[in-house]
Formats: structure tokens, C-alpha cells, sequence
């Protein structure tokens, strides 16, 4: 289907995206070069950038290449280093907003508790009280977003500060204290990197170790900014340059195969650089996982090893016993006393759109259809709820790939599907259930021969154990996001 026969739509098309984050500032752009104006985003906090304005952590990073975690069609040449920082990123998104003349079309502190399809549209409410109508929906609401606490006991006897990693106390003093940080993920290994030289005691409490990709603290140069600023060129290159394609590649295939030599060369790579970086035997084996890497998601780190080799850093393998007032029991009987607890400890990642109530067709309740778990056809559309774009639904491609550059193939497969209502060709549209059934299937068994499924425990697995995740190569996604298979369509 070409997307300029279906230009001269009729008008009176309406869109309600939720969230204004980095995938709802996509799809209002879009919809603004198609010279679609009719729309609004909700959004519940009071500032654009979704994860980026929530997550202020110190040492919040992306762990994508700054470059190619931009919008293909806003190129940033001024990003200061290769890992750009977290607070670059959000004024980013924010930039955008402005230069897309975006602010007038949110509504901000605009929680929308509910969506209800009738007729051929999606009604919603806000939890202020507002109401508002449209023909499509749009789903922004992030994959990352509900922090989930430690369920430790005596978490709430402790004196100190304690928060979670995705709500940041910045009134709390950091310098000189003692601090504990939960948590192995990208953020504990980021907010360790950062605290190590600033606390008198750093703490850090791994339940597992991780698997660490080095990877360079580059800073660009002025020199460098301005050759990208000269030639926009320089920036495809790093986004997607011979180097580029390669890392994706053998990420891609060290994935979907775990026999892949591709595999075998990150695996290489990572023990390296823990016999290489640590010097301590006791401390190496301490820091060795016993799975393979890439089986949780990759963490990337410049200086993770030769922050928890600083004196005032001390890495804790003990299980956790329970907290308490004064700080952290292990099992071993040892009390760790703290001034400061922060529980890196992940996010609630089977929620996606919920806990907006939706309903679909004949009243159907999302939380209904997805009793046994969070489906959808493609990881962006779901039977019964004509009309509901997923970005980053279930079973999209998370692992160590640019969201945006996801988020950009979703929105060509959207607007493909969206050009059906624009060309008057249905007023809803929903994949058949037999469509996501088969999608599943074949989903089920190939997430089971992946990376992920190869003995550890991560997020991308379900409540079974199977990885949630994309299980095919990106270039497959790539194709299948290129053109929806309408036959697998229910139009309306
Ligand atoms: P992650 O990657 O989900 O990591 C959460 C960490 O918290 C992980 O090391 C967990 O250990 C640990 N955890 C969770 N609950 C507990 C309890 N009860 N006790 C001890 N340790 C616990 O979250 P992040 O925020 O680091 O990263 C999320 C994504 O954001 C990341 O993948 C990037 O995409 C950016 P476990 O490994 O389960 O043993």
C-alpha cells in the first residue's frame, strides 16, 4: 500500500496518543508531516521525555550509541559523548517538542484512566475528569515504567533515605555517605560507577553478576561536532556504518543462535575484559556469572570493574537476610549500616499500557484477554481492540537495539494500517485471533531456542519462563514492519 495514495484522506480523522515520550513525540510528528493536525497526546506528567524525565539517577546513561538513539530525521551533531548522559537526552526530546511546534498539542498532568472503543471510535477519560474521542489510539506508554520494589523484608524499617532508582530524591546528600545500592542491572551498574569516588561506602548487593561489554567513554570533540554538524553523512556512518552494521549483525545472529560463532565472539570479548580488569581472584569470582552472556540483557559499561575495585566500594554476593533500621542483614549475619539504600531493582515490564482500563470490542477488558500474559500480533496490534497501536508492545525487539529505531519501523507499519480508515477502506481494524494465535506459536518456539532462554533469569522472561522478546533477526522485523499482511487483518 502506498502511503501518498491514501494522502488525500478524508477528513475529520482524530488520534489520541498516550504518553509524550520519545515513541508519542514520533507518532504527532508523523502525523503532523502528513499534515494531520487532529490529535492529542496525554500525558501524566508535566514534562515531555517519558523515561528520560523520570529516570535522574547519577550516572543515568543510554546504553545505545547517542547517535543512533536519535530520530532519523533529527540528527543531533552536538552530542557530547558517544554514551550521551541522561539529562543531554531528555533536553533532546524536549528540543524536538519545540522545533515540531509539538506543546500546544499536550495536554500534560493528563492521566487517562480508561479508553473505551464504541462505534468506530475510542472514548477516554482522565483520571482529572476529562473526556475526548478518537479513531485511533495510539499506545506511548513506554516498556520501562513501573518500578518494581525488592519484596525484602523490613524494607520500610529502614531510617536512612531509600528510593527507587526511577524516582530519584535529589534532596538526599551523597557525598561522605554510606550508600547501598540493590541491583546489577544497567542502572546499578550505573549509579556504582557514578557513587564510587563520592560515598565513604559504597555498597553494592548483587543477587547475580552480569556479563560486562566494554565500551568506550568518548567524549566528542569539538573538532568532532562540527565535522557532523558539516555533513550529516558523518553521523550515518556512526548510525549506520560498516561498524555499526557489524555490531548489529553480530548481535542480532549471537541471539537468535546460540551456537552462532557470533555468540562465542561476545562471550570472548566479556570474560576478557573481567580477567583483564580485575585483579583480585576472589573479587573475579565473585563478579563471574554462570550463564552465558547476552542471556540477561548486555550491560555496557566504560567503568563499572574499575569502580568496584575502589577502596571505599565493597561488592556483596551474600543473599540478603531483611532490612533494617539501620541498614542491610545478610544471611551471614553481617549488617551493613547505610545512610542511603537505593534499589536498583527494575521495573514491572508486563504492565505496557495498563493500568489505563481498556476495552475493546463488546466491552472485552485488556486485563481480560491478557489473563495468561501480555500478546499482541507483531508485538503492535491485539484482536478485539480495533484501532490500538502498540509501540514497544509485547514481544517487541528490546534487547540492546535503538528504540527509536524501532519505534520509527512501527510507525511505517502504523500508518500503513491507518491509511485503511484515511482511504475510507474500513473505519477499524484489529488482527484475527487466529493471526496472533499463529504469530504466538511461532514466536513460542523460536524465544525458546534464543540467548535469553539459555538459563538465567531476566525480564524478558514470561511467568513460564519463555523470553517475551523478539526471537528473529532484526532485519526480519524490519520486513515485517514494512508492510502490514492485511489477509491477517479483520477490517470493519
Ligand atoms: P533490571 O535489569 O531489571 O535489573 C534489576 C536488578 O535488581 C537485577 O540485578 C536484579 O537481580 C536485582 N533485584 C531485583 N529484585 C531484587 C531483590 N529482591 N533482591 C536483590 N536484587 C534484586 O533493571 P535496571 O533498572 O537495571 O535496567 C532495566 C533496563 O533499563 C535495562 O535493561 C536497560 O534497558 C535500561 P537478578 O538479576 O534478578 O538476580
Amino acid at each position: 500500500m502506498d502511503s501518498k495514495e491514501a494522502a488525500g484522506s478524508p477528513e475529520g480523522l482524530r488520534t489520541i496518543i498516550i504518553g509524550a515520550g520519545m515513541a508519542g513525540l514520533l507518532a504527532a510528528i508523523k502525523l503532523k508531516e502528513r499534515g494531520e493536525t487532529d490529535f492529542t497526546i496525554y500525558e501524566k506528567g508535566d514534562s515531555v521525555g517519558g523515561t528520560w524525565r523520570e529516570n535522574t539517577y547519577p550516572g543515568l546513561s543510554c546504553d545505545t550509541p547517542a547517535h543512533a538513539y536519535s530520530y532519523s530525521f533529527a540528527l543531533n551533531p552536538d552530542w557530547s559523548a558517544v554514551y550521551a548522559p541522561g539529562p543531554e537526552i531528555k533536553a533532546y526530546f524536549e528540543g524536538v517538542a519545540r522545533r515540531y511546534d509539538l506543546y500546544p498539542a499536550i495536554r500534560f498532568n493528563s492521566e487517562i484512566e480508561s479508553a473505551e472503543w464504541h462505534g468506530d471510535k475510542w472514548h477516554i477519560r482522565t483520571k482529572d475528569g476529562q473526556s475526548d474521542s478518537a479513531h485511533v489510539l495510539i499506545a506511548a506508554t513506554g516498556v520501562l515504567h513501573h518500578p518494581s520494589l525488592p519484596d525484602i523484608p523490613g524494607l520500610s524499617d529502614f531510617e536512612g533515605a531509600c528510593f527507587h532508582s526511577a524516582r530519584w530524591d535529589h534532596s538526599v546528600p551523597l557525598d561522605g555517605k554510606r550508600i547501598g545500592v540493590i541491583g546489577t542491572g544497567s542502572t546499578g551498574v550505573q549509579i556504582v560507577s557514578a557513587l564510587a569516588k563520592r560515598a565513604a561506602r559504597l555498597v553494592h548487593f548483587q543477587r547475580s553478576p552480569q556479563w560486562i561489554m566494554p565500551c568506550p567513554d568518548t567524549r566528542y570533540s569539538e573538532a568532532d561536532k562540527q565535522a557532523f554538524r558539516e555533513d550529516a553523512e558523518n553521523i550515518w556512518q556512526v548510525r549506520n556504518g560498516p561498524e555499526a552494521a557489524a555490531r548489529r549483525a553480530r548481535f542480532t545472529n549471537a541471539i537468535i543462535d546460540i551456537d552462532s560463532p557470533e555468540l562465542a565472539e561476545i562471550q570472548q570479548i566479556v570474560e576478557r575484559n573481567l580477567e583483564e580488569s580485575v585483579r583480585d581472584p576472589a573479587l573475579k569470582q565473585k563478579l563471574t556469572p554462570n550463564y552465558r552472556a547476552a542471556c540477561k540483557r548486555m550491560i555496557f559499561s566504560p567503568n563499572y570493574y574499575r569502580s568496584v575495585q575502589e577502596p571505599a566500594v565493597y561488592l556483596e554476593n551474600q543473599p540478603i537476610e531483611r532490612i533494617e533500621a539501620k541498614g542491610v542483614r545478610m544471611a551471614d549475619g553481617t549488617l551493613h549500616e547505610l545512610d542511603v539504600l537505593a534499589l536498583a531493582t527494575g521495573f514491572k515490564v508486563d504492565q505496557f499500557v495498563r493500568p489505563i482500563k481498556i476495552r475493546g470490542q463488546g466491552g472485552l477488558d485488556l486485563d481480560t484477554f491478557w489473563q495468561a500474559g501480555p500478546r499482541a500480533y507483531y508485538a503492535v496490534t491485539v484482536p478485539n481492540f480495533p484501532n490500538m497501536l502498540l509501540f514497544n508492545g509485547p514481544t517487541g525487539p528490546v534487547g540492546n537495539f535503538s528504540l527509536i529505531d524501532i519505534a520509527e519501523h512501527q510507525w511505517r507499519y502504523f500508518d500503513q494500517l491507518i491509511d485503511l480508515v484515511r482511504a475510507g477502506k474500513c473505519k477499524a481494524f484489529a488482527p484475527s485471533e487466529a493471526a496472533l494465535v499463529d504469530y504466538e506459536a511461532r514466536r513460542n518456539e523460536r524465544a525458546k531456542k534464543t540467548v535469553f532462554a539459555s538459563g538465567c533469569h531476566s525480564w524478558y522472561l514470561d511467568k513460564n519462563g519463555v523470553p517475551q522478546v523478539w526471537p528473529w533477526s532484526w532485519d526480519h522485523f524490519t520486513e515485517v514492519m514494512s508492510a502490514p499482511k492485511i489477509e491477517d487483518y479483520v477490517l470493519a
